[in-house]
């Protein structure tokens, strides 16, 4: 994007009492964290569908632990990004200021955002398959195979606490979700290819509710067409320069 935020999205902000933002991985992308999907998409060798799902786990355990092995890698060598500190202000800004991700990563409690719905899990917890007893990473083998559980007698597969495909969402957190959504005076939709549902319904659900619609991204997506504002562009330049424009109008 160039040129200055829009006047429109301003006075909606200094207007509104709730605000919902909504994230996918491109939010992370200028953190270094790859995406999914597209030509800068993850792990091109597979898409997502055939490794984020049970029964890739279950065929082939090692594989899938190992990609996940390779993301946390990743995600603990780098820091939340522009976007993510811009976010974590936001909370501090508006009477309501809900979160909504669709990231494991947990960049964005990192960079101090609080209220925040995670609907796909997070990447830094894991449970056993079989018990359920919990695991945060550090306490595993760091090996290249999947480890097992060490609960008496159990010996079960631990998996990521994350959410695949065919799996519900976690019923909390998709609830709190949708109340946020259905409440928003503006909804702000940021860094997602909208294409994995449920989650890809918040925003027309948000906008059939009346809220105000705002999408933020460098490619148009097909929530696109619906947007009151599209603003195209990379969320850790406009991100920033939407809550400078906003304390700059607040002191006015
Ligand atoms: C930038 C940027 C920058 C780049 N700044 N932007 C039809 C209708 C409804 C549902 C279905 C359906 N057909 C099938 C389903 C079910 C399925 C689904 O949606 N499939 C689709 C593929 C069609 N959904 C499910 O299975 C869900 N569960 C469910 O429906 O339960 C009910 C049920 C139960 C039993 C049986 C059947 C149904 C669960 C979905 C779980 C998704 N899980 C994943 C993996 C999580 C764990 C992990 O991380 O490994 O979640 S898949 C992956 O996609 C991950 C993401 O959260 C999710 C969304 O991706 P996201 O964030 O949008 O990323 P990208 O890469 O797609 O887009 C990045 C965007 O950023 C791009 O637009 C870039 O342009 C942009 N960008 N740089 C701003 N700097
Ligand atoms: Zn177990």
């Amino acid at each position: 994007m160039t040129g200055p935020i829009p006047d429109s999205l301003i006075s909606r902000l200094l207007a509104a009492e709730r605000i919902t933002i909504f994230t996918g991985a491109g939010v992370s992308a200028e953190s270094g964290v790859p995406t999914f999907r597209g030509n800068e998409g993850l792990w091109k060798k597979f898409k997502p569908e055939e490794l984020a799902n049970l029964t890739a786990f279950m065929k082939n355990p090692d594989l899938v632990w190992e990609w996940y092995q390779a993301r946390r890698t990743i995600i603990g060598s780098v820091q939340p990004n522009a976007g993510h500190r811009a976010l974590a202000e936001m909370e501090g800004l508006f009477p309501a200021c809900a979160l909504i991700t669709q990231n494991v990563d947990n960049l964005h409690r990192r960079a101090g955002s609080r209220n925040i719905f995670e609907l796909h899990g997070n990447i830094e917890r894991n449970y056993c398959l079989t018990c359920g007893t919990r695991y945060t990473g550090p306490e595993l083998p760091q090996t290249g195979t999947v480890p097992r559980c060490s609960r008496a007698g159990c010996n079960g597969l631990i998996r990521p606490d994350v959410v695949w495909f065919g799996e519900m969402l976690p019923e909390d957190e998709w609830e709190g979700a949708v109340r946020a959504s259905a409440s928003a005076d503006v909804f702000l939709s940021i860094g997602t290819s909208g294409a994995v549902y449920p989650a890809a319904s918040l925003p027309l659900m948000a906008k059939q509710q009346g809220a105000w619609l705002v999408e933020i991204n460098p490619e148009p997506t097909p929530l696109t067409p619906s947007a009151d504002l599209f603003l195209q562009g990379l969320s850790g330049e406009i991100l920033p320069a939407i809550v400078r424009t906003l304390n700059e109008r607040r002191d006015q």
